[in-house]
């Protein structure tokens, strides 16, 4: 599962949405191709009475004329016949914030410490990832415990994205939001 293929790449076995509910810093981050959430990211995921699984998040972008905010963000997913794969659509509180319906899949978690998400937004033609982002979380805002950083190095292995992520710092700047 090593090829880099995106149609190859293992996802989260037996996901639990429900152990996936609550709060969750970003650590580190692999960018996409554009505008993009800088650091301060925090999202918090919510399974509702049917079920259906959403999200909010914010994290400190600059739009426009370097204008610097905190972006609050909305998301709803869409289930896939992965349980680990799913759809999301986004939208900004401000409606010139990123609007977007891009992959959102869980590919490792122990639900207590650390998870790892991807997204690919373009599939290049041979069949590896040509633009896409990958957000590493912890549930804890100081960051991953040693145990866990062998995992999600491995996983950003196998995600083809290793050597690619920057550290995503907490300052509380979206923290009066
Ligand atoms: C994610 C966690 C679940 C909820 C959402 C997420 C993604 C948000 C963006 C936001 C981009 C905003 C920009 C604004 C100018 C994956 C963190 C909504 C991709 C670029």
């Amino acid at each position: 599962a090593q090829d880099c293929q995106v149609s190859n790449i293992q996802v989260m076995q037996n996901f639990d949405r429900s152990r996936y509910t609550g709060r969750w810093y970003a650590v580190a981050k692999k960018d996409p191709v554009g505008l993009f959430l800088l650091d301060n990211v925090v999202a918090r995921f919510s399974v509702d009475e049917s079920g259906k699984m959403t999200a909010t998040a914010h994290g400190r972008v600059i739009i426009l004329n370097n204008w610097e905010m905190c972006a609050n963000m909305f998301g709803t997913f869409e289930d896939t016949p992965d349980p680990a794969k799913f759809k999301m659509r986004y939208w900004g509180a401000a409606s010139y914030l990123q609007t977007g319906n891009d992959d959102h899949w869980v590919i490792d978690t122990d639900y207590d410490n650390y998870a790892i998400h991807y997204s690919c937004r373009e599939v290049d033609l041979d069949g590896t990832c040509l633009d896409g982002y990958s957000f590493i979380f912890s549930r804890h805002p100081t960051g991953l415990r040693p145990e866990d950083q062998k995992i999600v190095t491995n996983k950003k292995k196998e995600i083809c994205f290793l050597g690619k992520y920057r550290r995503v710092g907490h300052t509380g700047f979206c923290e009066s939001s």
